[in-house]
C-alpha cells in the first residue's frame, strides 16, 4: 500500500487524517513529528511541506499535503467504505462543513489552544533566545504573528474573542446540519452530512474534542444534537486502531491543568460571545 504518514498525534488536522485512514481500514507507516522540538523545520521535512506543518502524506513516492486536500485524495484512491456521500447536495454540505473548519475553525482552535495551553507549555520547556529562533522559523508572516501575539497576550490577544465567535458560528452550523441530516434520513442519530460517516465527521470530531477540553462546551449545551453527535463520534474515532487518537493521556492531563488555570478566562470570553449573540 506505501502509505506513509507524517504528523504528531496531538495535532488536530492530522487527526481527521488519520481518522479517515482507519475508517477506510488501511495500513499505514506513521513517523512523527516533534512539534515543539522543531523537527518540522527540518530541512528534509521542509522538502515534503514547505510551509512546515503536518500532516503529509506520502503515497507510492508522492508528498500530498493540506489535510482535507489528503482526506479527498484518500478517498478517491481508497474509495471503500464510502466517505463522501452519494448524492451531490449532501457532498455539498459535507464540503462545506470541511471548508469551515479549514478556514475559521483551524485557525479559531490554534489561537485558543496557543493562548491556553501551548505559551505555557513553550515557556516551560524553551529558553527566550530558542522561543525567538522558534517564531523566526515560521514560514507564514500572518501565521507567526498571530502566534507571537497570543504567546504574549494569551486570551487577551486580540484574535481569541474572534475565536470563540467563530466557534460559536460553528456549533450552530453543525446543528442545522444535523437537523437536516435528521429530516432526510429516517435517522434519529444522523451524522454531519446524512445517514452516514462522513470526511465531515471526520474532520469535525477532532475540533469539538479540543474545544471541549479547552473549557468551550457551554457553546452547545443548549444544543443536545450537538452533544449527542459528538459522543458518537468519539465513540467511533475511539473504536478505531489508532492509538492515542486525539493525543496522548499526559497531553490530555497537560491541558487539562492549564484550562483550569485558565477557565476565568475561557468564561469571560464566552460571556462577552453569548452576549452578542
Ligand atoms: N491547513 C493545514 C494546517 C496544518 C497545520 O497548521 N498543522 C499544525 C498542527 S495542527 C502544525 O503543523 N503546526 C506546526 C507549527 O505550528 O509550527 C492542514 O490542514 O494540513
Amino acid at each position: 500500500m506505501n502509505l506513509t504518514l507524517y504528523h504528531s498525534v496531538e495535532s488536530t488536522c492530522a487527526q481527521k487524517v488519520r481518522i479517515a485512514m482507519a475508517t477506510k481500514d488501511l495500513d499505514w507507516e506513521e513517523l512523527r513529528l516533534n512539534l515543539r522540538k522543531g523537527e518540522q523545520f527540518a530541512p528534509e521535512y521542509l522538502k515534503l511541506n514547505p510551509k512546515a506543518v503536518v500532516p503529509t502524506l506520502v503515497h507510492e513516492g508522492v508528498a500530498i499535503r493540506e489535510s482535507s486536500v489528503i482526506n479527498e485524495y484518500l478517498e478517491d484512491r481508497f474509495p471503500q467504505p464510502p466517505l463522501r456521500p452519494a448524492d451531490a447536495a449532501a457532498r455539498a454540505r459535507m464540503r462545506l462543513i470541511v471548508k469551515i473548519i479549514d478556514d475559521e475553525i483551524h485557525p479559531a482552535i490554534g489561537v485558543l489552544s496557543y493562548a491556553v495551553f501551548l505559551r505555557h507549555q513553550m515557556n516551560a520547556r524553551m529558553t527566550p533566545d530558542e522561543l525567538r529562533e522558534h517564531f523566526r522559523r515560521v514560514t507564514d508572516p500572518a501565521r507567526r504573528e498571530r502566534q507571537q501575539s497570543t504567546h504574549e497576550k494569551g486570551l487577551e490577544s486580540p484574535g481569541a474573542a474572534g475565536a470563540v465567535a467563530a466557534l460559536q458560528r460553528f456549533v450552530a452550523h453543525l446543528d442545522d446540519s444535523l437537523d437536516q441530516a435528521a429530516q432526510i434520513t429516517a435517522d434519529r442519530e444522523p451524522w454531519l452530512a446524512g445517514d452516514r460517516y462522513s470526511l465531515a465527521d471526520a474532520a469535525a470530531v477532532p475540533y469539538m474534542v479540543r474545544a471541549r477540553a479547552l473549557g468551550l462546551t457551554p457553546l452547545w449545551a443548549a444544543r443536545p444534537a450537538v452533544g449527542a453527535w459528538l459522543q458518537r463520534a468519539v465513540d467511533h474515532a475511539q473504536a478505531l486502531p489508532v492509538g492515542e487518537v486525539f493525543g496522548s493521556d499526559a497531553f490530555h492531563a497537560m491541558v487539562a491543568e492549564y484550562a483550569e488555570q485558565e477557565a476565568p478566562g475561557v468564561e469571560t470570553l464566552l460571556k462577552a460571545t453569548a452576549e452578542v449573540g
